[in-house]
């Protein structure tokens, strides 16, 4: 009989499944097994390509099956390690997720709250919502970020979450960037989650910064060099690396260090690729990194 410790932890992965662009569950399903945890997907929506870089996506709306899915997992007695919540169909969608979370939450203690929860508030990019994201979509993710133990919006995000305006950050430098991100982050926290990440934050360096503050309200920023292209699906990349390693026990500046390393690396071996940027970085090939160590 093999050591209970070594048996994968379930995590629930609320996100599209997008067949081409290697973003949501086509990066996080790999990524979390990878590490070492089993991924019990509720697609939110099915889509031929990822939004970003294609003509029409086809797209199907699943928050009409949210609801039965949840049940369904209820009855057979699932239970998680970890939620993680990301892109999302529609506003109605929100209130079902908040139900998922309300359906599996034990909460032992407020210390080690099980399952954990992250939620990626995706919404948007550059100032701007996705072409499938709205107003009523960012005040569902708001309520949702209220219950999350952890959130990893980017720039745009934590704004369209506090009703803050934007700012591009590209021709500014660190010392300029600070103050205003930092504000974001705590006022972020003050909504509720105990860690925030904001991610992707550039600036005239030709850095790609992620901005963090942790339980002890203590702050960080990690940078790493930017590559020329930009990728769609490094924000779920991120995610699903910084969970898994906050999973395996990480402190959340490290997660996020090795999370941010582990997408700039993938990046930059993309690029030297060459490949079309709208398929995403090849994850495929560093995937092996991340396997744990452990003799079975
Ligand atoms: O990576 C965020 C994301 C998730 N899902 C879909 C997207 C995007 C970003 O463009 O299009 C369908």
């Amino acid at each position: 009989m093999m050591q209970k410790k070594l048996l994968p932890p379930r995590v629930a992965a609320i996100q599209d499944l997008s067949s081409v662009g290697r973003c949501s569950l086509t990066a996080t399903i790999p990524t979390l097994s990878a590490m070492g945890y089993q991924v019990i997907p509720l697609p939110t929506a099915l889509l031929s390509t990822q939004t970003w870089g294609y003509d029409r996506p086809y797209f199907v709306d699943l928050t009409g099956e949210t609801e039965n899915m949840t049940a369904s997992f209820v009855e057979n007695g699932l239970s998680f390690r970890a939620i993680y919540a990301g892109y999302l169909a529609s506003a109605d969608q929100a209130q079902y997720v908040e139900a998922f979370f309300d359906a599996f939450s034990t909460r032992p203690d407020e210390s080690e709250r099980l399952p954990l929860l992250l939620l990626d508030p995706v919404l948007g990019e550059d100032g701007v919502f996705y072409t499938t994201c709205n107003h009523s979509l960012a005040d569902g993710m708001k309520r949702l970020a209220r219950k999350a133990d952890v959130i990893t919006p980017n720039l745009t995000e934590a704004c369209l979450l506090l009703g803050e305006d934007y700012r591009d950050t590209s021709f500014l430098t660190k010392e300029q960037i600070k103050p205003y991100v930092e504000a974001l982050l705590l006022q972020l926290q003050a909504m509720g989650p105990r860690r925030v990440v904001i991610t992707g934050v550039p600036d005239v360096s030709g850095a790609l910064s992620n901005y963090g503050v942790d339980e002890t309200r203590q702050l960080f920023c990690v940078s790493n060099q930017k590559t020329k292209t930009a990728y769609p699906g490094t924000g779920d990349l991120f995610a699903s690396v910084l969970l898994g390693k906050l999973l395996d026990g990480a402190s959340f500046q490290s997660a996020v260090a090795y999370g941010a390393s582990f997408v700039a690396e993938a990046a930059r071996l993309t690029e030297a690729a060459g490949t079309p940027a709208r398929e995403g970085v090849l994850l495929e090939l560093l995937l092996p990194k991340l396997f744990p160590e452990r003799n079975l």
